[in-house]
């Protein structure tokens, strides 16, 4: 749908608020989709998760062919390994911001190598599940600005 914003999200954020709170908060995955539709108001927001690549590469081409606004993607582990994604993502038209709930770059060097970030317009790491909101804000100003 025009001016939908997808929410897509890697391997093991299903879990989120059950383990590693330190790090990953007690937010659960619903609180998040729930915080991010009331992000974006009236926007319609399509959240998904999984736990399969290949299941993150059809929804950007489903984002592409619905032309959505834009995707706020969580890629978790994909982020570091997956050219597969970053191939999809390069054809997704529109804003594209990449989220992480940690400070990525704070941690051990396997988590400091972004390939998403090649293609992100911005990035978002290290506000805890909080972050969610700031990236959908960000993106409704995003494209509320659009040809303005
Ligand atoms: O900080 C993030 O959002 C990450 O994308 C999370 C990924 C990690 O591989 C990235 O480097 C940073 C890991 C997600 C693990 O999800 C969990 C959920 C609940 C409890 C423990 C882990």
């Amino acid at each position: 749908m025009a001016n939908s914003i997808y929410v897509l999200n890697g391997p093991n954020l299903n879990r989120l608020g059950t383990r590693e709170p330190e790090i990953y908060g007690r937010t659960t995955l619903a609180e998040v989709e729930a915080m991010c539709r009331k992000a974006a108001g009236s926007i319609p927001v399509e959240f998904r998760q999984s736990n399969r690549e290949y299941e993150i590469i059809e929804w950007v081409h489903e984002a592409i062919d619905a032309s959505a606004g834009g995707i706020v993607i969580n890629p978790a582990a994909f982020t570091f390994t997956s050219i597969a994604i970053l191939d999809a993502l390069k054809m997704f038209p529109g804003p594209i911001i990449e989220l992480h709930i940690s400070n990525i770059h704070r941690r051990e060097a396997i988590y400091h190598n972004s390939l998403v970030s090649r293609v992100a317009t911005g990035v978002v790491a290290g506000f805890g599940p909080s972050g969610y909101r700031m990236a959908v804000g960000a993106m409704v100003d995003m494209l509320s600005l659009d040809g303005k």
